[in-house]
């Protein structure tokens, strides 16, 4: 056990742009957090495994294409399916302001449009992985 953030970030579905996922991995890689990033392509399946397989904190799921209110309610109702609703699920990419409102609902803990900075994320993360500060001092 190191006692670091473990974060998941992937990207669900068919999208081919995998430029924010990138940056926001690495940005929290950077921080000090161990980052598990899969690729593009990800079924909800396959990211819930690697979150259980990884004793994720966080996943991070980018969805620039539009298709998240299919994705990522369907990535929720498989971490409840196997009672592992403690992992964090949060996510960012070209979502607009309204289904951010209609994901958070569903139990999404935030959602960063373009335009956030790393840092903001960053900090996010720290704030919101529950007893993380005192993990990483
Ligand atoms: C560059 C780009 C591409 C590049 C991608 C290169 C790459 N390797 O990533 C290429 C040319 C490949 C591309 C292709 C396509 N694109 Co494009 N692309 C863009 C563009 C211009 C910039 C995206 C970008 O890289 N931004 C820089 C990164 C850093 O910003 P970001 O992705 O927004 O990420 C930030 C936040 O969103 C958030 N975030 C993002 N992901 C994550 C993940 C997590 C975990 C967290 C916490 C936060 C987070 O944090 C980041 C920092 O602020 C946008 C338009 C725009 N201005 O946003 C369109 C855009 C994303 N593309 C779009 C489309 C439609 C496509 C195509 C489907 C077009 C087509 N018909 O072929 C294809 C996709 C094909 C496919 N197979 O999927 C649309 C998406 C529409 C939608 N969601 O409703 C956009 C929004 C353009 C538009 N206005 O219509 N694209």
């Amino acid at each position: 056990m190191t006692g670091r953030i473990r974060v998941v970030i992937a990207e669900p579905g068919l999208d081919g742009p995998d430029r924010g996922a990138e940056v926001v991995a690495r940005a929290l890689r950077d921080a000090g957090m161990e980052v598990i990033y899969t690729g593009l392509h990800q079924t909800p399946e396959q990211i819930v495994q690697t979150a259980l397989q990884e004793d994720a904190d966080a996943v991070g799921l980018a969805i620039p294409s539009g298709a998240h209110l299919t994705l990522i309610p369907k990535v929720l109702e498989l971490f409840k399916e196997r009672d592992a609703q403690d992992v964090l699920v949060f996510g960012g990419g070209t979502v607009p302001e309204t289904d951010i409102a209609a994901l958070t609902e569903l139990g999404v803990a935030k959602v960063f449009a373009p335009g956030t900075t790393s840092q903001e994320i960053v900090d996010w993360v720290r704030e919101s992985v529950p007893d993380s500060e005192a993990a990483e001092s």
